[in-house]
């Protein structure tokens, strides 16, 4: 067994060990392949790397892609120096401000867990869940465009008793919401996306699980339940042997849904995430970079995006539908004749989603291209909506189960609530995750009640009034509590003599 003297003394670029999980690899090879460059790595050359490693890559990066002789094996863990972890003035005002959270019996809303998230979380975590592509004009509008459709609540019907169970994709859901797909989950919390798995579990929801998950895949489907219904959100890779057994590995441990995504053929400018990763540079250590060759101003998430396919078209799916007999939806449909040719080729349905504005500014919001698929696929098909064999699913914006009921009563089967659920275990871990859910449900059971539904299936079009919704500028009372949250973005400054 090495000891941690012995990989201490490879600490250079000509020879770099680093340690990962207990166990030592020989990087020196490796450092300029790393898609997140070169001097990250050699930052934790001789040293234990596996605080840094953890967040942003899944558990079997790095053996997956060294070859097995430059596995070195264990590492006496006590002879392992700890990694120096300079607290700054900054890191001690954070942890100050986590003693000061309020509890979170104070907690009403999903916006409140925005609130505490942004004031708690490291600056780079909070940077990478939060942004959005561009001027963020979309993420915004994801939420305003609930802001223009209004209820036409209906009045004395018996509503003692209020249901809002539903099904999506033929499983039972406690409510017409699913935990979307999101990546780097353990940026906001070491536990990760098992948090949601357990409380997906606890609240009868589903999950779908992300291909770039911080967790592995199998860890999330072990820390399921039996029979809990779990989906899966694909990023197609270049290498479609890889994408086949990552899809057949996912059929065989029982994922009921592939979300395959389809508007990400390359990762969106999110600034606030780039200009984050800026301002953390060393600007003497920047100018020593010289070597690295990848442009590392794109952050963590391009540099691990690299292996998704541009390519990916229409006449793939027909591919996908020979290896999988798992449902196949898109994810990231954004207009009517899309989601037509989708449901030509056989798809079992569509999310309606702009990927929570992270990819093209100025494309619609979900709810928005909702409301356009339902009257075209009717006008073109036949089709009537909720449908059981072709599902419209929305995204994006969704912070109150009302935004959710008007997204039903358009038609959607379900609604995809993705960002607040970081955001409730960044601040509080397991049990904000557990709280919001306990949240959504209580103003579920409300809000039906007001509106007169005493079920899902009473929930209908004629409820809502979304005359408005394609227009692009109503005026509207402003949500103060989104608003106050939202953070506004920052021009380039002056460097600071
Ligand atoms: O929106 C994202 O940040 C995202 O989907 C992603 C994609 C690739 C790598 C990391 C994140």
């Amino acid at each position: 067994m090495l000891s941690g003297r012995e990989v201490a003394q490879h600490n250079s670029r000509e020879s770099c060990w680093i340690i990962v999980h207990g166990k030592v690899y020989d990087v020196t090879e490796f450092l300029n392949d790393h898609p997140g460059g070169s001097r990250i790595i050699l930052k934790y050359a001789g040293k234990d790397a596996t605080q840094e490693y953890d967040p942003i890559h899944p558990p079997d990066a790095i053996t997956s892609n060294l070859p097995p002789e430059k596995h070195l094996g264990p590492v006496q863990p006590d002879t392992v120096e700890k990694v120096e972890i300079r607290i700054t003035d900054e890191e001690k005002e954070r942890l100050e401000r986590i003693e000061r959270r309020p509890p979170l019996s104070e907690i009403l809303n999903l916006h409140d867990f925005e609130s505490i998230a942004k004031a708690v979380m490291p600056v780079k975590a909070w940077a990478y869940y939060s942004s959005a592509a561009d001027d963020e004009i979309t993420i915004r509008e994801n939420h305003a465009a609930y802001h223009r459709i209004w209820f036409r609540p209906r009045i004395l019907r018996d509503v003692t008793n209020v249901d809002f169970s539903s099904t999506i994709l033929g499983h039972r859901t406690s409510m017409p919401i699913y935990i979307t797909a999101t990546a780097l989950g353990k940026l906001g919390h070491p536990d990760g996306e098992l948090i949601l798995t357990r409380a997906a579990a606890q609240h009868g929801v589903i999950q779908m699980i992300p291909t770039l998950a911080s967790c592995s895949f199998d860890e999330l489907v072990d820390g399921a339940r039996p029979g809990q219904v779990q989906f899966f959100q694909l990023y197609v890779n270049k290498d479609r042997g890889i994408t086949k057994r990552i899809v057949q590995h996912a059929e065989s441990r029982g994922i009921k849904g592939l979300f395959i995504t389809v508007d990400a053929p390359q990762l969106g400018r999110r600034e606030k995430d780039m200009r984050q990763k800026f301002e953390a540079e060393d600007p003497a250590e920047v100018s020593k970079a010289g070597k690295d060759l990848v442009d590392r101003s794109q952050g963590a998430a391009r540099a691990i995006s690299s292996f998704i396919d541009p390519g990916l078209n229409w006449a793939d799916l027909q591919w996908f539908k020979s290896i999988t007999k798992m449902p196949l939806i898109l994810k990231g449909v954004q207009c009517w004749e899309d989601a037509l040719e989708a449901y030509d080729q056989g798809m079992a349905g569509v999310v309606l989603s702009n990927h929570g504005g992270r990819q093209l500014d100025f494309s619609r919001s979900g709810v928005e291209i909702l409301a356009e698929c339902v009257e075209h696929l009717k006008e073109k098909r036949g089709l009537s909506f909720p449908n059981e064999k072709f599902q419209l699913f929305v995204d994006g914006g969704v912070r109150r189960a009302t935004d959710v009921l008007k997204a039903v009563a358009l038609g959607a089967t379900a609604v995809g609530i993705g960002r607040p659920f970081l955001y409730a275990y960044s601040a509080y871990g397991p049990e904000g995750v557990d709280r919001a859910l306990q949240i959504l449900h209580d103003e579920f059971e409300m809000n039906m009640r007001l509106l007169g539904a005493p079920t899902i299936k009473d929930v209908l079009p004629e409820m809502v009034d979304a005359s408005n919704l394609r227009s692009h500028i109503v005026a509207v009372p402003s949500d103060s509590l989104f608003n106050t949250n939202y953070e506004v973005m920052q021009h380039a400054l002056l460097k600071v003599p």
